[in-house]
This record gives structure tokens, C-alpha cells and sequence, in this order.
């Protein structure tokens, strides 16, 4: 589902390099055994290809679009210095929504009363952490289109779609961060970010 920012961060990438595909609805929750019956461990994104083979892990399919697409247009810079930090922001952002996803977790799948508080406060720690040091290189970048170089990379695309996740479902508050929420906006109201958002679908409380 497009509430998930690793599926959302595939669909966006696909549309941006012109791959169409064929999206199926499923929740990880009411859906997880037809989802098994392509990947073992139940999870999305998982991409089933026009030869049946089948990928998953949010980066292995990014790796394979990229590669499809050839090194001019790869989402992800080729080499060097622009592909190391693209990288590390790339882990900020999706290591803020794994947090994310393990809060939601906590709320969706425990009981209320064994839900954890420490641990909570721990991924609120962490993901505070990741914003913090993302809303540093926003700031590094005001005036600039993207985060890195001249066009758009998948650093950005994984910024919005993870910061936005991560805003809406744990739910976070973004604006402490007030550049890193302006950039995610601006990117938010671009047609191939809009074409992909959906609201939430899990209880926020
Ligand atoms: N590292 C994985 C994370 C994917 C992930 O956490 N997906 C969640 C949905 S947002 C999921 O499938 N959860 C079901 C589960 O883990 O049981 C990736 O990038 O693909």
C-alpha cells in the first residue's frame, strides 16, 4: 500500500523514470499470505518482474530500476563523494521510518497494556536524532532544487516519502525541523509525489 514510505519510495522512483506497473492493495496485516506467496518474509515492497522473477528489500528494487534505466538517469549518483552522501541520507531518512514503523507496530500490534514506553521514547529519541542531522544538510542546501547536484536523486525521493510517513503515522511533529519540512512540502506538492500519497491506514492512537 502507498502508506508504506518503502513502497511509496519504489512508486515514485518508477513513475519518475517512466517504468509503468501494475500496484496491488495489499496490507501487510489482512494480506500478508498472498504477499508470502511471493516473498517469504511477507514483506513490501516486493516487485514482481515481466519474467516472474521476484525482488524485495526497498533498495534491491531501487538497485534494479536503476540499472534498467542505465547510469544517465539511475536515481542514485553512479560514484564517489555524491553517491556516498546520497547514501547517508538516504539511511537518515529510512532508518527515521523504520523507527517509525516500529512505534506504529507497538501501537497496531500489542495490547495496550504491554506496550513499552521506554522503547517508544527510544525510537522518539532516534528518529529526532536522524531529523535533526537531515534538517542540518536542508539547511546546508536552502536555494538549492535538490539535495544533492542539479536534479532529482533518490535522496529526495526518500526524504518525502519517509519524512512524511513519519509525520503522519507515529504521528511527529515536523516543524522543529523547519527547512527539512519546508524541502518535504515543496516535494510533497510535485505531481509525482501527489500521485502516490494516500492517508494513513492504521489507528494513530
Ligand atoms: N527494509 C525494508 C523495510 C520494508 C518494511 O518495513 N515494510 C513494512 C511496511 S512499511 C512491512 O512490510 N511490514 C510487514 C512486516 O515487517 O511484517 C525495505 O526497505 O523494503
Amino acid at each position: 500500500m502507498f502508506d508504506s514510505p518503502f513502497v511509496r519510495r519504489v512508486a515514485v522512483s518508477m513513475a519518475a523514470l517512466g517504468l509503468p506497473f501494475d500496484h496491488r492493495n495489499w496490507s501487510t496485516g489482512r494480506d500478508a499470505q498472498q504477499i508470502r506467496a511471493y516473498n517469504p518474509l511477507g514483506r513490501v515492497p516486493t516487485l514482481v518482474l515481466d519474467d516472474d522473477a521476484v525482488l524485495f528489500e526497498s533498495s534491491a528494487v531501487l538497485d534494479h530500476l536503476d540499472e534498467t534505466v542505465g547510469a544517465q538517469r539511475a536515481l542514485l549518483p553512479a560514484s564517489g563523494a555524491a553517491r556516498r552522501e546520497a547514501l547517508q541520507l538516504i539511511a537518515l531518512a529510512t532508518g527515521a521510518a523504520d523507527k517509525a514503523v516500529a512505534m506504529v507496530y507497538e501501537r497496531v500490534y500489542r495490547p495496550e497494556d504491554k506496550r513499552h514506553g521506554p522503547w517508544l521514547d527510544r525510537c522518539r529519541v532516534q528518529i529526532d536524532s536522524a531529523l535533526t542531522a537531515l534538517e542540518l544538510h536542508c539547511i546546508a542546501r536552502q536555494g538549492q532544487d535538490w539535495l544533492l547536484g542539479d536534479r532529482m536523486t533518490q535522496a529526495d525521493i526518500t526524504l518525502a516519502c519517509c519524512c512524511t510517513f513519519t509525520a503522519d503515522a507515529v504521528p511527529f511533529d515536523l516543524s522543529p525541523y523547519p527547512a527539512l519540512a519546508a524541502r518535504v512540502a515543496r516535494y510533497e506538492a510535485l505531481p509525482v509525489f501527489q500521485q502516490f500519497h494516500v492517508a494513513f491506514d492504521a489507528p494513530t492512537t
